[in-house]
């Protein structure tokens, strides 16, 4: 399979990379800054180098049919799991990975602002658990985490207006692009201080338990954030308070440019949980059987009153930390190694040897969720940018008695 059925009218495959040079010189400000002028004094050709290579990414990104090393065959059953849920997680998956690539196309048409972090390669890690999760369980997710929302169902539209910065964001366009979540799908607005999230999914749990709830929270973070003092205060009170939280740690080798090795000397992340008083276990975060079946079994001894467990999920993100960071400091042997095992034509091909899957139902699915990925973005374009009076409405309680912003009164309305 190939990207060649084309995402949408400004994304062909027939738009050549001196297109995209096109564009991003279109998108620059007319005054540049210090930074921004440097960038623009490269050669053209270390621009189109690096173009080339973001763009042949993305395109095996969404190639999930392709073959793959036999080693990485996925095995084992996927406990508790009708084929027709296999197929509907796989469609999420599906639509995990095509909304981030678009997302990360048209940022570099300068399409929407700030930056945009992408998850792709990491996708099994979020989509399979919160899948699995009821409404009303809590997700504390952080900055790469756009399979946390899309596992748990919200939909599309809201999640491009997050990325837009537009006023139907459920943010109404507050926040920076990625902290996707929403209210009623009980995902919380990641915090920009890594590992803050953890700290509230906590106190999520704390609260589920005081109220004698069957209710159970989960939290994601990076390797990085581990070495994070908030990690460590809320995995202790989990631990102290049997509270019912499953921790996921992702741990793709890198925070931003630094090493995991710079950030640990532990192998394996699982034994933070040691220090805890709770499980902690480490599985291959690309393999959905194993992260269905690992998730589910600690889901189910949240829920039971059992306490929490630590996963550890080996993964890798196929970008830089953000988009604006080329990710020069690792090597082109890591890169392909780990899209080798890229965890969605891995579960492809475990639905195809399990029948319930082939090249048309592929395609079909594709082809769908393409459309609706397009149908959000068009619904983020059209929606309005946030004006001052929009970054004042619902910050305070009671009453509210004006503020200046940019020079003008404004009143509420
Ligand atoms: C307390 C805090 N320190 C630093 C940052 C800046 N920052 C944002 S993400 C990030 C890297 C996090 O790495 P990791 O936890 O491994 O997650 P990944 O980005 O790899 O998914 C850093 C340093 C921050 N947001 N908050
Ligand atoms: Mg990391």
């Amino acid at each position: 399979m190939s990207d060649d059925s084309g995402t949408g009218t400004e994304d062909t495959t027939e738009s050549t990379v001196a297109q995209d040079v096109q564009e991003v010189e279109e998108a620059k400000p007319e005054e540049p800054t210090a930074e921004q002028a440097e960038a623009q004094a490269a050669p053209v050709d270390e621009k189109k180098a690096f173009l080339e290579d973001q763009r042949r990414k993305e395109a095996r990104a969404v190639d999930i049919g392709r073959a793959f090393p036999e080693k990485h065959r996925l095995e084992g059953e996927m406990k508790g799991a009708s084929d027709e849920k296999k197929l509907q997680l796989f469609r999420r998956l599906v639509v995990t990975r095509e909304f981030d690539a678009r997302m990360r196309r048209l940022f570099r048409q300068g399409r929407f602002e700030g930056t945009f972090y992408s998850q792709i390669g990491q996708e099994a890690c979020d989509v399979v658990i919160t899948f699995q999760m009821r409404k009303e369980d809590f997700v504390g997710p952080s900055h790469r985490d756009l399979g946390a929302s899309t596992g748990k169902g919200i939909p599309l539209k809201s999640l491009a207006a997050q990325v837009y910065g537009r006023v139907d964001s459920p943010d109404h366009g507050r926040y920076t692009a990625c902290h996707y979540w929403h209210p009623d799908w009980w995902v919380m607005q990641p915090a920009t201080s890594i590992a803050m999230n953890w700290v509230a999914a906590t106190g999520a749990a704390f609260g589920f338990k005081m109220l004698k709830k069957e209710n159970v929270a989960v939290a994601f973070c990076g390797d990085g954030a581990t070495a994070h003092g908030d990690f460590h205060e809320a995995c202790n009170f989990a631990g102290v308070h049997a509270l019912p939280i499953v921790y996921v740690v992702q741990n793709n080798l890198w925070a931003e440019s630094l090493p995991v090795s710079l950030t640990t000397a532990l192998t394996d992340l699982s034994h933070r949980a040691d220090a805890y008083g709770f499980p902690g276990i480490t599985i291959d975060g690309n393999d959905v059987v194993q992260v269905w079946n690992t998730t589910r079994e600690a889901l189910e001894r949240a829920r039971k009153g059992d306490g929490p467990t630590l996963i550890e999920m080996k993964t890798y993100r196929w970008f830089g930390h953000s988009d604006i960071d080329p990710a020069d400091y690792r090597s082109e042997d890591e890169v392909q190694t780990w899209m080798d095992r890229d965890p969605i034509p891995r579960y492809a091909g475990y639905l195809r040897e399990k029948g319930l899957l082939d090249e048309d139902g592929l395609a079909a699915t594709q082809e769908r969720v393409r459309k609706e990925v397009e149908e959000a973005i068009e619904f983020a374009e059209a929606s309005a940018r946030p004006g001052p009076e929009d970054y004042l409405s619902e910050v305070y309680a009671g009453e509210y008695r004006g503020f200046e912003v940019l020079g003008r009164e404004v009143e509420e309305a």
